[in-house]
């Protein structure tokens, strides 16, 4: 009982101490000193005391989001401010929970942005897809992009967000008599998860330069264009480039200013705000006052709608942990879809693997995780779009949010491998003939040669 009432009174003090005030009073954020915990619960008693500490400092859980979605025996991951670390950690060990810390110094994995901006160039044949690039790197890419590729790419809006940045996205195609088939992509629906956005930019650039080499992507973009929305939230990303690094959320605003965002990825209409998705305007999971009340969400479902009887394949790109996740999230029945979906990722993750050895994890985030409702993906799904992927990329738990630039080439390319899997399944299920046509005209002219040659004969 005492050691309980001591770490209330630790925590309390610690709250005193003034680990929110940063969040309130809108100063950019800094991580100077801040820890990143991996914890694993082993009993009911210790997921109970973590989901206590948690609550009552308003810990930034990464992983899961909320505290109810703490289970035994699941990972945990937690960042823990400078000014929390000894009281946190107290309290802790009073639930007898050990802890490994696997950021040692946030802050020092954060890169200073203006850094970065100085190694910007101007010209397509300099852009650095090892790097992570602020928003106004990324549209000056577009326009390059779509200037240097003509032939195969344009650059259409699909709409403006919050803050009324317009919304570009890339159609890659080639000219072609026959009617064809969609698949989309979109990367940084999370504005923290920046390995997405790299992705997306590092697929356009391999599918520009091998297109006339690559007989796999030849045969892609015979029946399918490629639309890939680089950046969804916007707002969101540029804020983490000049605010806050960890920032998830978009940036609209809330309850005359009191808090802003929402996850985007809990705004789609599919069982809106029913699981692991918050009412709470000031909680990373918010899923806003109504189903699609975003204008970033609006976008994409106005797209979809339109296009979706074109629409084979839909992938959305996360970060972190590795995953390649079939719907549901809403829910843990699996679809009717569920057997073929999931022999597709199983062998988009062990394509992705023979690059670089990375293990993916297959199989349905409420199965894997916990239930998730109002997502794209889910709710793309449900339309009647089954191969509708979401992808999480690295790392496992070393890096999470803030992966070294280092990793992001090794990154795309194992990914592009796995992206590439799912889409040549895909294109080889809807177009069977272009596979079989070869092998059609063989058998025709062996026949036709034979009868031939027997009529001739006779
Ligand atoms: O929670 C999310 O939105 C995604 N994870 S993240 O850590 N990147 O935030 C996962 C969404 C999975 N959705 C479905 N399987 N439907
Ligand atoms: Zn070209
Ligand atoms: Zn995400």
């Amino acid at each position: 009982m005492r050691s309980l009432d001591k770490m209330y009174f630790i925590l309390w003090n610690a709250g005193v101490l003034g680990i929110l005030i940063p969040q309130v009073l809108g100063m950019k954020m800094n991580y100077d000193g801040d820890q990143v915990l991996q914890l694993i619960p082993e009993n009911k008693d210790q997921v109970v005391c973590l989901q206590h500490i948690c609550r009552s400092l308003q810990l930034d859980l990464w992983k899961p989001l909320q505290p109810e979605d703490i289970n035994v025996r699941r990972v945990v991951h937690v960042r823990i401010p400078s000014m929390a670390l000894q009281p946190v950690k107290e309290a802790m060990l009073h639930c007898s929970l050990s802890y490994k810390i696997v950021v040692q110094n946030l802050s020092q994995l954060i890169s200073n942005p203006e850094e970065t901006r100085m190694k910007r160039r101007r010209s397509l044949a300099d852009y650095d897809y090892t790097k992570y690039h602020p928003m106004e790197d990324i549209y000056n890419w577009i326009n390059l992009m779509t200037e240097k590729h003509s032939d195969l790419v344009t650059q259409h809006s699909l709409g403006l967000t919050y803050e009324s940045k317009p919304m570009h996205y890339l159609k890659i195609s080639k000219p072609s008599n026959d009617p064809k088939k969609i698949i989309w992509m979109d990367c940084g629906i999370h504005a923290r998860e920046w390995i997405a956005p790299a992705f997306c930019q590092w697929f356009v650039k391999e599918i520009t330069q091998n297109h006339q080499k690559d007989s796999r992507i030849q045969k892609i973009l015979k029946n399918i264009d490629l639309y890939v929305l680089p950046v969804l939230n916007i707002d969101g990303y540029i804020y983490t480039w000049t605010e806050d690094r960890l920032w998830r959320k978009s940036r609209s605003m809330h309850e005359n200013g009191t808090c802003y965002g929402v996850d985007l990825n809990r705004n789609f209409n599919v069982k809106w705000c029913s699981f692991g998705s918050s009412t709470n305007c000031s909680n990373n999971s918010y899923c806003g006052v109504s189903p699609v009340s975003e204008p970033e969400t609006k976008a994409v479902v106005n797209f979809v709608e339109s296009r979706k009887s074109e629409m084979i394949c839909f992938l959305t790109i996360h970060s972190y942990s590795q995953y390649i996740l079939t719907a549901y999230g809403y829910t843990t029945d699996l679809p009717k879809s569920y057997n073929e979906t999931i022999k597709v990722a199983a062998m988009a993750a062990s394509a992705l693997k023979k690059k670089h050895g990375t293990i993916y994890q297959v199989g349905s985030f409420a199965n894997l995780l916990y239930e998730a409702s109002g997502t794209s993906q889910d709710w793309v799904h449900d339309l009647g779009i089954d191969f509708s992927y979401t992808i999480e990329l690295r790392d496992n738990g070393t890096y999470q949010f803030v992966l070294p630039e280092n990793q992001i080439q090794p990154t795309c390319e194992e990914t592009m491998e796995g992206v590439l899997t799912i889409m040549e399944y895909v294109n080889d299920k809807y177009f069977p003939n272009q596979a079989l046509t070869r092998l059609g005209n063989l058998y025709l002219y062996t026949f036709l040669s034979t009868f031939v040659t027997l009529v001739w004969l006779s």
